[in-house]
C-alpha cells in the first residue's frame, strides 16, 4: 500500500480511538484535615473543578452556594470566597476559623459547567467534613444537597487501607444502583496510574444506596456519586441534560 494511504489510515484510526473519559470532580479541600487546638484553628479551603489524579482541571465559575453546617446551623460563606488560579485555571479559596467544637460540614453548589465532550452540563455538589476540637459529633448529618453521600464511616481519622462506607442520597432518598467514582488527588503526580482504568475506580451502590470503598494509601481521596438530573436545565442560553454528582472528600493518614 502506498505510504501516504497508510499514513491516512493511521490518522483515521487515531481519530476513532476513544479517549479515556477523564473523571470530573468537584473538589473541596482544607489545608488541615482536622482542627485540634485553638492555635491551629484557621483552615484554608480550596474549591476546584478538577481531574484529581492527573492534577489538571477546568475553570470554575463562582459557586452558587458555599456554606458550613455545624450543630444544625448553616453559615453562608459565599461572601468569603476569593478568586484564585492554579495552572491557569480558576478556582476559589476561603479562610475559616473554627471557633466551636464539633463537625463542620463545608459544602458548595457549583454553577452548571458545560461539557462539550459529553454534550451535557455537569453539577457536582461537594462536601468536606472538618472536626473541631475532637468533639467528633455531627459528621453524619445530611446537608440536603440534591446529590449527597452520607458517611457511615467517620470521615476523618482514617488510616491507609481502611474501608469507607457511605449512603448515596438523591433528593434525600437512598439511591440504588448508583455509580460512585473514587479518585486520589495527586498534586505532585507522585502516583501515576500504570493503566487508564486505575485512574478512577468505580463502585456501585446497593439496593439501599449503600457502598464501601477502600482507601489504599495516604492523602486526599474523593468519591463522587453520579446520576443525571430528572429534567433538562437551562443555563447560559442552553437547555440540556445535566450530570449530577455528590462528592465527598476524606483525608487518609499513612500507617504509623
Ligand atoms: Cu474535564
Amino acid at each position: 500500500m502506498p505510504k501516504k494511504y497508510l499514513a491516512v489510515l493511521v490518522l483515521i484510526n487515531l481519530l476513532f480511538i476513544p479517549l479515556p473519559a477523564q473523571a470530573h470532580f468537584g473538589m473541596l479541600l482544607s489545608d488541615r484535615p482536622v482542627v485540634e487546638t485553638q492555635d491551629s484553628a484557621a483552615v484554608n479551603l480550596t474549591l476546584r473543578f478538577w481531574h484529581p489524579r492527573e492534577n489538571n482541571g477546568m475553570d470554575m465559575e463562582k459557586p452558587a452556594a458555599f456554606a458550613v453546617l455545624r450543630g444544625g446551623e448553616v453559615r453562608d460563606l459565599l461572601p468569603q470566597l476569593r478568586a484564585g488560579k492554579e495552572a491557569g485555571r480558576s478556582l476559589w479559596q476561603a479562610s475559616f476559623t473554627v471557633e466551636e467544637p464539633g463537625d463542620h460540614i463545608f459544602y458548595f453548589t457549583p454553577r452548571p459547567y458545560w461539557e462539550e465532550a459529553e454534550n451535557c452540563f455537569i453539577i457536582h455538589y461537594s462536601k468536606l467534613i472538618v472536626d473541631g476540637f475532637d468533639l467528633q459529633d455531627g459528621w453524619d448529618a445530611a446537608v440536603g444537597l440534591p446529590m449527597e453521600i452520607i458517611p457511615l464511616t467517620r470521615p476523618y481519622g482514617l488510616y491507609a487501607g481502611n474501608s469507607f462506607s457511605g449512603q448515596v442520597r438523591k433528593e434525600g432518598q437512598p439511591l440504588a444502583d448508583c455509580e460512585i467514582e473514587l479518585e486520589f488527588y495527586d498534586p505532585g503526580r507522585q502516583k501515576p496510574a500504570s493503566r487508564d482504568c486505575l485512574i478512577t475506580q468505580v463502585i456501585k451502590s446497593d439496593q439501599n444506596g449503600y457502598f464501601t470503598v477502600s482507601l489504599p494509601w495516604g492523602g486526599w481521596w474523593g468519591m463522587a456519586a453520579l446520576s443525571s438530573a430528572d429534567s433538562k436545565i437551562t443555563y447560559d442560553g442552553r437547555t440540556e441534560e445535566a450530570e449530577l454528582g455528590g462528592a465527598l472528600w476524606v483525608y487518609v493518614d499513612e500507617l504509623p
